[in-house]
Parts: C-alpha cells; structure tokens; sequence
C-alpha cells in the first residue's frame, strides 16, 4: 500500500557508473524527475533526504579502465569528479553525493551481508565458470565475447547481444573467446553465495502486488520476471575490483555490484551525516520503519528502465531477508530518451553530454530541464532533437512564460513606478482569473506528487498561458489612457501570477525561479503561498526587468547538430585498426600476378547497379572491359582519361549479365573512401609492375 502524506522521505536517484560523463538519456530517465520532485517536497515543508552518488565498482569500471590504458582507480575518481561537478551546474540539488568507495559504504555492505551470512539466508553453490587460463581470472559475462546464437553477430557479449537485443547466457555463446586475452576460456569450479529469489518468491510477489499503484511500464517488468520463476542470483563474483566478501574463505571474491550499489542509498546517507556531523548518528529514521505508521519515511527510487528488476525485486529481497528496512513506496523509472532518431550510445558517440552542454550553453540550464521534461519518457520512449529543443525554447519559453512575465514587469515600471500598485475594485474578469490562479497549485503539485512530471510542466505553462490571456482581455496598454486606477488593480492582478509562477515552475525552472524571485522581491516561497491573490504585497518593490530566456538561432542548432554527427564519425575512425599483415607468401606466389599500367578510356554506370562502373581499359597489348565496384566514390567523368594499375590475368567473371575482364586496383583509406593507385610518371599502357 502506498504511503499517502508522509513528513518525511528517502528520495533516491541511481548511482551511476563512474564510467562515463552524463548524457541527456539519463537526465531525463532519472535525475530532472528526481530533483523536481524532491524541489517540490522541500517547497511543501517536507523533510526530505536527497540521496545519490557514483557505483564504482563492477566490470563496467574496469572494462572502461582497459579502453582507457588507465587503471579503475583512476577511471572512477576521473568520473566521479566530472559527474559531481556537472549534476551541480544543472542545479540538481543533492544533499549527498556520495561514492560506494568510500569506507562507509565498504563497511555497510560488507555489514549487511555478512548479517545475510550469519542469518543463512545464502546458498552456497559450486557452479563451472569460463576462466581465462592466460589472464589467471574468472570471466565475467561482459569478458566474454563469441557469436551470438541468434542473430549470428560475431561480437556478442556474454550476457548481451548488443545487435538483435537478446539475453543471453556466456555458455550460449559460439566460439566464446576472453577480451581479456583473446584466449578461448575454459570451463573451471567455483564457489559462490546466492540469495534464494525462488524461495522468496511469495514474499516478493507480496510486495509487488501491493504497489497496484506503480507505473505501468514498472509493474509489467516486475511481473514479467514474476511470471518466468525467479531463480536464485550469486550475490558474489570472482573479479578483482571491488568490495570483498566478508568471510574469512572469500577466496579473493567481491561483493557482486549488484548487492551493494543499491546499499549504496543507505551507505550515502551515512555519509551525508558524516559530512555534517562527523557521526553517523541520526541515520535509522530516513531507513528503519517508524515505531509509530504515522512517521513513516516515504521511500521513492529515481531509475532508468534497464536499473527496475535491481530496484523493484533484487534490492527489496535482500532488505527483506535483513529484516529491518523500509521498502521502496514507490519506483518510478522511466523509460529510454532517443536522440535524433537513434538510439543514444556512449560507446557509438552518440549523446549530447551534459557537461559539453554546460560549456556551451551556461547560462540555459533551465532550457535543458525544461525540453526534458516536456518530453520525458513517462510512459514510453520518447525523443530529443535540437530542432524541438529550439522550438520549445524559442515559442514555449520565450513566446509564453519570458513574454507574459516581461510585460508584466515592463508595464508595472511604465505605468506605476518600481512598485506593485494596490487592487481596487475587483470586476468579473479579475475575480475569475484569481480563482483559475488559486487553483493551479494544487492541480500541478498532484501531477508532482503523482510522478507526472510532464502533465505538471503543461500546468505551469498553462498558468503563464493564463497570464497572457488576462493581459490581453484588460489591455491595461489601452485602459491607462481613461482609467489608469483600473491599471493598478491589472497589474497587481498580473503580478500576484508571475509570483505564483516563480513558485511553482520553481521545481522544473530553478535558476529562471530564483531570478523571478529577485526581480519581484519574493522572499517567501513555499509551495502553499503559491495561489494566493496577496502574495505580493502592493508597495513591494519591483527590481528592472530582466530577460527571463532568448530566442535561441538557426545557426546554433545547425551547429549541434553538426557536432553530434563529426562525433560519431570520429569514433568510428577510432575504432578502425589498420589491417594485420596476410599470411606470408614466396616470391613465386607474387610473380604470378599480371600487374600492369592501363589507362581508362570509357567510363559509364552499370544500369540498375547502385556499385558498378563499366570501364574500357587500354592494357597496351589490347582493350577490356572491367566491371568495377566504385560508382559510389566515382562519377564516370572522374575516372575517365586515368592512369591506372591494373590486374590483368584474373580470371574473367559476369557481374548484371556482362561480362568483367581483370580488375582495377585500389587503396582504401581509413574512412572507407578508395583511392586509385597510379605510377607516379608517364608510363606506358602495358608497364609491368614488380
Ligand atoms: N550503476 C547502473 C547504471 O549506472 C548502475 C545503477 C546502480 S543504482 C543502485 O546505469
Ligand atoms: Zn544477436
């Protein structure tokens, strides 16, 4: 059952690796959601815990510290440093962000399994395992590489295929090799501690079954996993980063990433304490059930849909065999955000990195949190194009929120001074507007409180859309000229709206809301002064009118766009290795080939072949014609009147019924583009080459 009005929450949002920077995808899966609701607790007098930091440890670090030719060690304080310093500029308001290196997070989740341990909660299983003989190390599934046993891919990883999206197991895999060493592993025994998932199945389903409220896309993925069986999963690993296991026979195990990181959560507010009062002490309230229903603490995990199962099933099943925890309220994951069409890819380059963002847009944060969570994944997929991120900064941002709080600061100075001018006598339109106003707060604090964060955003802009509505039935830009006390009463009317505003788009638009709040004067801002016809006292001073956001060019966005494919191209040229040397041959073998100069005469496309030249060479003994696969790096015209080397006693062979007579050499470049390989001279038709 859901907690419904706690005082208190634990709002958790995912560890990330410390692997990688931050992209956009997981902004809008996980941290804008998560910080906007915590904003909007805090704004409502709760007391909330904010607690996040970096998982540190797994293959993922240490594949990355491979890529690097650096050590995990340095990847993580590398990335930690990174992450912690972007997360803050975009205005994500952590208490705590922490790292599961650190000796409280060690020492926590070595606590709570060998608690586990003690309990005989685990089982303790023997199972064969790919060992690499070269490397002397147990395999984890992403060292392992072979052929996918679905979709044939050649480079398949042993819990994934990256290409057809399967889930796979490393002994399914084809002609499994180490990406250690590149050796072929071999099967070896090795004692590892599970936490029985089969056995705990009831309770778990128990669990979930009473969050009848969770999102739908949550719930299906539970209940997927529900329905297959849940099978037992090795809380250990045989890997050499990491925290190790508790028990003196440990064998040089670690802790497996997935029981601790979410540990993680509880290590973090340990040491968010630590941090601030050089103790621990205090930490049981935000984890521990209250003695008494009515102080419970709200437990709410911010996750992207690939982190549900850890969150939803794995993590409460060890709490629950601890015992002593509160168990998440509620898990509100979304799902993935596509980037122009494609899926976003840290190992294909393609993402918009926030902190590439911060450095070229430092003063649009709000823009950033605003477009993601007009578009977050709420329910299913969604999209990010630079196109929509102009559009709905330039006509959402600029066009209704900056326009209506910008005339209604500018009129307030043209017409009454630097101050907010007393109401008169309210008419119908001022009485109706007022109370549309009184209304919205609750309606957007429901969406926030309810996880829908892009019905709440639609709200915030429907209460600027109300604002200019309202100027624009009052006209105070006419009304001034025969009564300019009714003027007064507009612009009070018009000012009590931009405040609520500053209030409740506070939560999605903090830096924009502080500004607002400057320029008002507003000091007081929590959640239930919002609404209120009187929030702006009449006399208050106004301060001078800053422009809230600016229209944002073409020429800006072609440029990220640009940027965002040269990225991805570089990558994929860093990723070409120049080819290994062919298996040796004798001189004999060479000396059978014809290689001789030959010039092109003819040239004209292959109907109907998107790949096909048809050539006419003169090889100076006589004249051929040669099919060959260059249409889409030559146009005839190119290639005619060219000095070429040329194959000439391959055997002939029919390409789109005609008839290919030797071959054209060419050089590849490293982007895949060809080059004709040319005597450098004038050399007859017919020259040998040797
Ligand atoms: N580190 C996966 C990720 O970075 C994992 C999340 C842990 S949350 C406790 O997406
Ligand atoms: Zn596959």
């Amino acid at each position: 059952m859901p907690i419904t009005n706690p005082k208190r929450y634990t709002v958790t949002a995912a560890l990330i690796y410390a692997n990688g920077p931050i992209h956009i995808g997981h902004l809008a899966g996980c941290y804008v959601p998560a910080d906007t609701y915590v904003r909007y607790l805090r704004a409502k007098g709760a007391e909330v815990a904010f607690i996040s930091g970096t998982d540190e440890h797994g293959v993922p670090i240490t594949i990355r510290a491979k890529k690097e030719g650096s050590t995990p060690q340095a990847i993580v304080d590398k990335y930690y440093a990174q992450i912690d310093q972007s997360f803050r500029e975009l205005g994500i308001s952590f208490d705590v962000y922490s790292r599961t290196s650190k000796e409280v997070h060690h020492r926590t989740s070595q606590e709570i399994f060998k608690d586990l341990y003690d309990k005989g909660v685990f089982v303790e299983e023997t199972t064969e395992q790919y060992y690499d003989e070269t490397a002397q190390q147990f395999l984890a599934d992403r060292y392992i590489v072979g052929t996918c046993p679905v979709c044939a891919n050649p480079n398949a990883y042993g819990d994934q295929c990256e290409r057809c999206g399967s889930t796979l197991s490393p002994t399914e895999l084809k002609d499994p090799r180490s990406t250690l060493s590149g050796a072929k592993p071999v099967m070896k025994e090795t004692k590892n501690w599970y936490l029985p998932l089969d056995a705990m199945q009831p309770e778990i389903e128990q669990y979930v079954n009473s969050h009848g409220e969770w999102k739908t896309n949550v719930l299906g993925q539970c209940q997927s996993w529900l329905k297959e069986g849940l099978k037992p999963r090795a809380m250990t690993r045989d890997l050499d980063w990491g925290i190790p296991v508790p028990l003196p026979d440990n064998d040089g195990k670690v802790l497996y990433v997935w029981f601790e990181a979410p540990i993680g959560y509880i290590s973090a507010t340990k040491d968010w304490l630590i941090q601030q009062n050089g103790t621990d002490e205090g930490w049981e309230k935000w984890w521990k059930p209250a003695a008494d229903a009515s102080d419970e603490t709200k437990l709410v995990h911010f996750i992207g849909k690939d982190n549900i199962v850890f969150h939803c099933i794995i993590f409460p099943a060890t709490l629950m065999a601890e015992g002593g925890y509160v168990l998440a309220d509620n898990v509100p994951a979304n799902e993935f955000m596509n980037l122009e069409g494609d899926k976003i890819s840290t190992s294909r380059n393609w993402a918009v990195w926030l902190h590439e963002y911060l450095e070229e847009f430092p003063d649009k944060q709000d823009v950033l949190r605003y477009v993601l969570t007009a578009n977050a994944p709420e329910a299913k997929d969604s999209e990010f194009t630079w196109k929509d991120f102009q559009t709905r900064n330039n006509s959402e941002l600029v066009g209704i929120f900056g326009n209506f709080v910008n005339r209604a600061v500018v009129l307030t100075q043209k017409f009454c001074g630097s101050q907010v001018p007393a109401a008169g006598e309210l008419q119908d339109v001022d009485r109706h507007t007022l109370a549309e106003l009184a209304a919205f707060p609750t309606r957007i604090g429901e969406a926030l409180e309810n996880y829908r964060f892009r019905e709440a955003l639609a709200l915030i802009m429907d209460l600027a859309r109300l604002g200019n509505k309202y100027l624009a039935e009052t006209q105070p830009w006419h009304a001034i000229k025969t009564d300019p006390a009714r003027v007064e009463t507009i612009l009070n009317v018009a000012l009590q709206i931009t405040a609520s505003l500053a209030i409740v788009a506070e939560p999605v638009l903090p830096f924009t809301a502080e500004k607002l709040s400057q320029q008002l004067g507003l000091s007081q801002r929590t959640w239930d002064q919002a609404g209120r016809p009187d929030l702006l006292p009449a006399g208050q001073e106004i301060g001078e009118g800053t422009l809230l956001f600016e229209k944002i060019e073409d020429s800006t966005i072609q440029r990220q766009v640009e940027k965002l494919h040269e990225a991805k191209r570089q990558n994929e040229l860093e990723g070409k290795t120049v080819a290994e040397v062919k298996p040796e041959i004798q001189y004999d073998d060479f000396a059978k080939l014809d290689i001789r100069v030959a010039t092109i005469l003819e040239a004209e496309q292959v109907p109907k072949s998107k790949k096909l030249l048809k050539l006419k060479v003169d090889i100076g003994s006589e004249q051929r014609t040669v099919l060959s696969g260059i249409s889409e790096h030559f146009k005839p015209e190119e290639v005619m009147g060219r000095k070429v080397l040329y194959l000439a006693n391959l055997a002939p062979r029919k390409m789109m019924g005609m008839e290919s007579h030797g071959m054209i050499l060419m050089a590849e470049d490293r982007d895949g583009s060809l080059a004709f390989v040319q005597p450098d001279g004038n050399v007859w038709n017919g020259g040998t080459v040797s």
